[in-house]
């Protein structure tokens, strides 16, 4: 199976690419980078309100294109608003539950960027030093730099796209495997590299190994305790994890359901696994009100100094449509109403997740579907950004738009007491 940097985000029915906006997959960019400027976020009066119906309407899009489930949390200065559809766990019927902890895939790259970028304003790497400065030898090319592996401009091939060719045979060979950082580079430096160093984007899960590899050797500590004591801790992250290699999420949690590559297959349960062949590039479990919670604060400069963050939002095109770009471990979308949203999107198995804020952090979403390799699931979870960020529009008026009633997965909230929105 072909799978393009964009395979995250595959092409839906029409109704949902509308609904998904800008977010429509294109060719990769392979221009040189040329930085693109952040646009001054609109004051908060002028921000609209989110459109929660077309939210539940994104959620609904999600579960008619396979998703048992669907659940989505914003956080404004209006307040708090989360909606669930469908269930968390098929076998039990138990209704999607918006406390649930599930597998936030690649957001875990936002993360592991924040404790990289902690390591360079703490003096202790630089980003424009080649790699092999700090691990000697491991890379076979001396111009790939810390930047480059932030950026996805390092050339280092995806080991993770031989290794799911297909889908549910490859899951089921590594579930329950423990890799260690060194063989997963191993594999990517089997196969030839993708670009020279720095020439073009192009999405690699290496990259974010290689990064997990240098926070352990700067901080001579397993990742897990980074991400712990420099984010999870600070920020009172409490439904957030990094559990690798245990298997299981612990508390409540949304099973996920992974669409085997054939069509009609039963969907098989991959709630549990290690995760060991994304770790640092993807093994975070989190909660949508910390996942609100962390982009909240790293917008707000919680996490990172100003130039820090500066950097981390200097961003290049990831394709041609001029609506999507990358920063060191974070995407930026630009959507249909100019606004601008930082975050990232994850896929993991039977978990499609995105977690967004704007960029002064006073609005931000996060959404999930507990299934993957579905393309479309992802596509029409998307729409929940447009609707969450742009409001309602005119057009939204439409019978797309369907009111949602069931008392109990609809909520409405003050503003979280704990970060308290800053005017
Ligand atoms: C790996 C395959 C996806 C997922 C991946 N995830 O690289 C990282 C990310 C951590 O960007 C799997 N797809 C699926 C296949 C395709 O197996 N044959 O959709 O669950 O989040």
């Amino acid at each position: 199976m072909l799978r393009s940097p964009h395979r995250r985000l595959a092409v839906g029915a029409t109704v949902i690419a509308a609904l998904a906006g800008g977010l429509a997959p294109a060719a990769t960019a392979t221009a040189a980078p040329a930085p693109v400027t952040t646009t001054t976020t609109p004051a908060a009066s002028a921000a609209p309100a989110p459109d929660m119906e077309g939210v539940v309407a994104a959620l609904n899009a999600a579960m008619a294109n396979g998703a048992p489930g669907a659940m989505a949390r914003y956080s404004g200065p209006d307040g708090v608003r989360s909606r669930t559809v469908g269930v968390r766990d098929r076998e039990a019927q138990a209704p999607m539950d918006i406390h649930a902890r599930f597998r936030i895939g690649s957001v875990s790259k936002t993360f592991s960027s924040v404790v990289l970028l902690q390591l360079v304003q703490e003096g202790r790497l630089e980003l424009d030093a080649p790699v092999n400065r700090y691990l000697p030898g491991l890379l076979p090319d001396d111009r790939i730099t810390v930047r480059h592996l932030l950026t996805h401009r390092s050339g280092l091939a995806d080991y993770t796209d031989a290794m799911f060719e297909k889908t549910v045979p490859g899951f089921e060979a590594v579930r329950n495997r423990v890799f260690s950082f060194q063989e997963l580079v191993d594999l990517s430096l089997a196969e030839p590299r993708t670009t020279e160093p720095g020439v073009a984007y192009k999405y690699s899960n290496t990259n974010f190994v290689v990064v997990g590899m240098l926070i352990e050797k700067l901080t001579d500590r397993p990742v897990a305790d980074a991400y712990e004591h420099r984010i999870f801790k600070p920020l009172k992250l409490r439904g957030t994890s990094y559990v690798h290699p245990d298997t299981r999420i612990k508390g409540l949690h949304a099973h996920g359901y992974l669409h085997p590559d054939e069509a009609g297959a039963p969907l098989v349960d991959s709630t549990e696994q290690t995760v060991s062949w994304a770790q640092s590039a993807g093994a975070v479990i989190s909660t949508p009100a910390d996942l609100n919670t962390f982009t909240n604060a790293l917008m707000r400069g919680r996490l990172l100094s100003p130039a820090m963050l500066d950097a981390m939002t200097t961003v290049t095109p990831t394709d041609t449509t001029n609506t999507r770009f990358y920063g060191l471990g974070l995407r930026r979308y630009d959507l249909s109403c100019g606004t601008q949203v930082f975050g990232h999107t994850g896929t993991v198995q039977g978990f499609y997740t995105y977690a967004f804020s704007t960029r002064d952090g006073r609005r931000s979403l996060s959404a999930l579907a507990n299934t993957s390799n579905h393309g479309a699931a992802n596509t029409a979870l998307g729409g929940t950004l447009e609707a969450a960020f742009c409001g309602k529009k005119p057009a939204a008026a439409s019978p797309t738009a369907r009111a949602f009633t069931a008392p109990d997965s609809a909520t409405d909230l003050p503003a979280e007491r704990d970060l308290p929105e800053r005017h």
